[in-house]
């Protein structure tokens, strides 16, 4: 920390030159055909709601099924019809275009000013009946103190104030206070970084949500905004819940966010930018006209959400996925529209898989099969891509995904493996990281992963530390052609100029059962770089030693199951006697008569504390019979370990609360607790430096 602290003002000039050229570059492109007000019209608006609030009476159509502005929804699933699509696939949209359309395409619709028109061309009773579920019984009060809790059912908690600040986060987001849950429509515009997100400004557990906002130059530096979005109609009163962004066809985004109901139904609402010339998105409007989607025929009312980033077929109309289920069918809709208040729901599902349960906050994206560290705009699609469909499973609170074609024609999904599809194969995290999202970032050409990282302690902690709950580093995405099976991910480069001092250690054989200090890289703010000898590989003599198949998974191992190779790797934010340690590790076991190597971070001695998660996570990492070297990369930051093995083909992220290796005096070792000696072929580990995150007004 006394590292951070020195160069904070170096940073500060850093960040206020950052903000300084984003400023420049961000005032010098404005359209002036993007220069609408709608300030007027909502007044307006607001005038006739007055007006039609004293004409009627009655609040008669609180129901959404008797929702008049939207004609019935879909009748039901299968009676919706597909609107036509093109045949010339291949050809239909090949370049990269920067808001995720192409000039070629002949869409119906697609600007903001439409958009605005549409809004503004509501009647006063439509609005009405829109707004009449605005009961003030769904209000819930804001500003009663939680009762969940009696000073005698208070658990022990071994920290005090200044050890609940020593776990904040140095340089992940994460608001001053209180609770936060998914990323929400990230995106780049003009000059700026946005992250949204899930957020109860008032208590440091979930309720209450509205959309917090964050900007950034860099992705790493963040200011505060005020709230996007808040719970104020009776179509999002119980909650402004998930959502993703869409760049219309002249680069204005627009969101859709489901809104919890004033009766707890499920509804998809639009908005946009109040005045898209502000590249802070500052202000948002919520479409008159909303919600635009209700559940179809056939779907429970509480299972419906999360609808993705749209994207545009062959006929320039938009598509659109939403999950939900059928009993423990997991499924993901497809929608069409030309203006994105009309959709019409396609008879097939955009995928399906049984036995997985509900399926939230999907994501559906190309990425380049030449295994291009270069992103896809989403709406690109032909035979140099291949499309990661993602779902975050409700019953198990984790993020999986697939690899696969777009069947374009049918708007479906095919899954490259069967064995392994949504659900029941590959994870983007096998740690704690959930609700994720990705967004094409035009800047850079490239696709970036949000994911949140939930806390593992008790929720008396969280209202104790008065704060709850991180986002991952943003990751780049793209396709592994090496392995032609699974993502890599990797922080974006901006990490890098976190990195200050730094330690390394030489090419070194670990024995059995050593444990070797990594003098100078001791805090609590470390990334560390370590590569080993891949000892399955003949470089050590020992390709052909395969042992008897071994049924192992992290889950069930700790650093302190002894194999043959492994466990080895590195101890982090451990205390001087080794009391607390979070480990790790590599662990190679036979599995069908074949070397397989896992990557586990084992939490089970990361605290002294109780009530908290000390489970080991992980999973096997693919690691070809050619590859000499294994490798990984840990990113500390005081309560998180995020590992990335492989080059980002397994990903591992532990929450940790340490009690006494907090700060300088978390110290760094590694180990090797297999039966084998082992080769480290280089360890480098730099300090990292705290970034700025402030509310935007305090840098006026
Ligand atoms: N979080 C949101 C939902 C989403 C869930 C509510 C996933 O829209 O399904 O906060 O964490």
């Amino acid at each position: 920390m006394a590292m951070a602290s020195s160069s904070s003002n170096q940073e500060t000039h850093l960040y206020i030159s950052l903000l300084s050229t984003a400023s420049v570059a961000s005032h010098s492109t404005p359209s002036p055909s993007l220069r609408i007000s709608v300030k007027a019209p909502l007044l307006a608006l607001s005038l006739l709601l007055f007006v039609a609030c004293i004409a009627f009476t009655k609040p008669a159509f609180l129901r959404l099924s008797e929702s008049p502005s939207k004609s019935s929804p879909v009748p039901s699933h299968g009676t919706a019809k597909p609107t036509s699509v093109g045949s010339h696939l291949n050809s239909a949209i090949k370049t990269n275009s920067t808001h995720g359309s192409s000039p070629s395409m002949q869409r119906k619709s697609g600007s903001y000013a439409e958009l605005v028109h549409k809004h503004k061309t509501l009647s006063g009773s439509e609005i009405y009946l829109k707004q009449a579920g605005e009961d003030a019984s769904f209000y819930q009060p804001k500003s009663t103190a939680p009762t969940i809790f009696s000073e005698d059912g208070r658990l022990y908690s071994p920290w005090n104030s200044t050890a609940y600040e020593s776990l904040r986060t140095a340089f992940h987001f994460q608001p001053e206070s209180n609770w936060m849950n998914d990323p929400n429509a990230p995106l780049y515009y003009n000059g700026w970084y946005h992250l949204f997100y899930q957020y109860n400004p008032y208590y440091a557990y979930w309720g209450l949500i509205s959309w917090g906002h964050a900007v950034s130059v860099d992705l790493i530096h963040w200011l505060y905004l005020d709230l996007a979005m808040e719970p104020d109609q009776w179509y999002d009163i119980n909650g402004v819940w998930t959502g993703s962004a869409t760049f219309l066809e002249d680069g204005t985004p627009l969101v859709l966010y489901t809104g919890s109901t004033n009766e707890s139904a499920q509804v998809q609402n639009l908005a946009f930018p109040s005045d898209p010339t502000d590249f802070l998105l500052r202000n948002w409007t919520k479409y008159a006209g909303n919600p635009v989607l209700v559940p179809p025929t056939g779907i429970l009312s509480t299972d419906f959400r999360d609808p993705t980033t749209a994207w545009i077929g062959t006929d320039g109309l938009w598509r659109l996925g939403i999950g939900s289920k059928l009993e423990q069918k997991g499924i993901a809709m497809v929608y069409s529209s030309s203006d994105f208040i009309n959709w019409t729901m396609h008879e097939n599902y955009l995928h399906e898989v049984e036995g997985t349960g509900m399926w939230e906050c999907l994501d559906f994206f190309p990425v380049n099969m030449s295994g291009s560290a270069m992103g896809v705009d989403t709406s690109i699609y032909g035979e140099d891509v291949k499309h990661v469909l993602k779902s975050s499973m409700d019953n198990s609170k984790l993020d999986f995904y697939v690899i696969g074609t777009y069947d374009y024609e049918n708007y479906t999904f095919i899954p490259d493996d069967p064995s392994a599809d949504l659900g029941l194969g590959l994870r983007y995290d096998y740690g704690k990281f959930y609700a994720s999202k990705t967004f094409y970032d035009a800047n850079e050409g490239r696709r970036i992963l949000w994911g949140w990282i939930n806390e593992s302690d008790s929720l008396q902690d969280d209202i104790e530390k008065g704060w709850a709950s991180v986002q991952a580093l943003p990751r780049q995405v793209w396709f592994d052609n090496v392995t032609q099976a699974n993502l890599l991910q990797w922080p974006v480069d901006e990490v890098l100029d976190l990195r200050r001092t730094k330690v390394t250690l030489e090419s070194t054989v670990l024995e059995s059962g050593s444990v070797v200090e990594v003098s100078g890289g001791s805090g609590a703010q470390l990334d560390i770089e370590l590569t080993f000898n891949n000892p399955t590989t003949s470089i050590e003599g020992h390709r052909d030693i395969v042992m008897a198949d071994e049924s192992y998974s992290c889950s069930e191992g700790t650093a302190a199951r002894q194999g043959y190779y492994g466990p080895f790797g590195l101890l982090v934010l451990a205390s001087e006697d080794l009391q607390e340690q979070t480990s790790v590790y590599f662990y190679f076991a036979t599995i069908n008569g074949k070397w397989t190597a896992f990557i586990c971070n084992d939490q089970s001695r990361s605290t002294l504390a109780s009530e908290v998660d000390i489970a080991t996570y992980g999973s096997v990492v693919p690691v070809l019979e050619t590859e000499t070297s294994l490798s990984v990369r840990v990113i500390v930051d005081h309560s998180i370990v995020e590992t990335y093995a492989q080059g980002g083909r397994t990903c591992v992220t532990s929450r940790v609360y340490p009690t006494l290796a907090l700060e300088d005096a978390a110290q760094l070792f590694v180990f090797n607790n297999g039966t084998m000696p082992v080769t480290l072929q280089s360890l480098t580990a730099w300090q990292v430096s705290k970034v700025y995150m402030h509310a935007y007004s305090t840098v006026q």
